[in-house]
């Protein structure tokens, strides 16, 4: 069978995607070899804006002051590690402990369950954990196991998520993103790579948390504003899953078989939905563009192949920041209630050169 260049193209990247499990890490998908580049990553530390707002002291929370080198430290973290998202986040928690010399260091997966990062923050507590360090599942729902920690004034750092909670009293601080500013410079990222026009399909993260609230309105708020000839034909959930990503593309596409283009509020939908668009007979990063947020390894690659067009950094690698906002807090310094933290970003003119820096 004779194939056009295009027929070449999607045959390689299909086969390709099949070999690899649609991860399409190091496959080209333009014909021409621009094998990402696989220098070893530089681990891309989280730089926090200054605190303007306002403050926590141990003083404040009614905390006792402990030597995090004879303290018991636990960590809820909770989705299921089966996101580089959660893999990386997981592991500079994990090596920060280390490398502080935590005297105990206990972690926890609720494996995406709300009830179970419940019961593990209780197994925590009950495991003599001093500081807690916590990434919550939602926004809400976790009041028992804050009231659990609370009781025993035992001082909890939330990463990631931000909850519906009273900082200070609930839990000390929020480290995380401006998720809303994330959604909008994705919008900025689409705008451009489109020239300005273009049919959206819209993969929503999970819901019941702020990150998929905020990563919506910030995307959709700067589309109005600037983009009028972008319009977003569909919004629908993915849960922040590759295989679910990929299925709701799969029905999108052939529901609104003229998008130009996918917003995924996490990389591991936009993957998904790279697959689909393989699948069908369409060519990624052209044919249809994909944008997304957090700047995993596996999705940077695809810039550099040409089969992605933009990823707005999420940085999981909170274990540096949340453990020295720890000693500063039981140093008695006021800490920021809410510590955000600055995001990078990757597009087809610097993604060869950054890829070290993606997880
Ligand atoms: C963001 C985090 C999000 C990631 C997704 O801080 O909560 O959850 O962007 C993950 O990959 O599922």
């Amino acid at each position: 069978m004779k194939m056009n260049r295009k027929g070449r193209a999607l045959f390689s990247a299909a086969a390709c995607a099949a070999a690899v499990g649609l991860a399409l890490t190091g496959c080209t998908n333009t014909g021409t070899s621009t094998a990402a580049d696989t220098t070893s990553a530089t681990e891309a530390a989280q730089t926090a804006a200054p605190v303007s707002g306002p403050t926590c002291s141990l003083a404040d929370y009614k905390g006792e002051k402990i030597d995090l080198t004879q303290a018991t430290v636990g960590f809820s973290q909770s989705e299921k590690e089966d996101n580089p998202f959660r893999i990386a986040e997981t592991q500079s928690i994990t090596d920060e402990a280390a490398k502080i010399g935590v005297k105990k260091f206990i972690k926890t997966n609720a494996q995406s369950t709300l009830s179970k990062q419940i019961s593990d923050i209780n197994d925590l507590i009950s495991q003599g954990a001093q500081i807690l360090i916590v990434a919550p599942l939602n926004s809400d729902g976790l009041e028992p196991a804050l009231k659990a920690a609370r009781d025993k004034n035992i001082p909890v750092i939330t990463i990631d998520r931000k909850l519906n909670a009273t900082a200070c009293t609930d839990y000390v601080s929020f480290l995380g993103s401006n998720f809303v500013e994330q959604g909008k410079r994705a919008a900025d990222q689409l705008i451009a790579g489109t020239g300005g026009t273009a049919k959206v399909a819209v993969l929503l993260g999970s819901s019941g948390n702020g990150v998929t609230t905020d990563r919506t309105s910030g995307f959709v708020d700067e589309i109005k504003a600037a983009g009028p000839n972008i319009t977003v034909v569909a919004q629908q959930t993915g849960d922040f899953a590759r295989d679910k990503g990929q299925s709701v593309t799969e029905q999108l596409l052939q529901s609104n078989p003229d998008i130009t283009a996918i917003y995924a509020e996490n990389d591991e939908m936009g993957l998904g939905a790279q697959a689909a668009i393989i699948a069908a007979g369409k060519v990624p990063g052209k044919d249809i563009q994909i944008y997304s947020i957090d700047g995993t390894k596996n999705a940077v690659e695809q810039i550099v192949a040409g089969a992605y067009n933009g990823v707005i950094e999420s940085n999981p690698r909170f274990g540096p920041l949340a453990f020295s906002t720890i000693q500063d807090f039981m140093n008695g310094t006021a800490v920021g209630q809410d510590i955000i933290i600055q995001d990078s970003e990757y597009d087809p003119a610097n993604a060869q050169a950054k890829v070290g820096s993606a997880f």
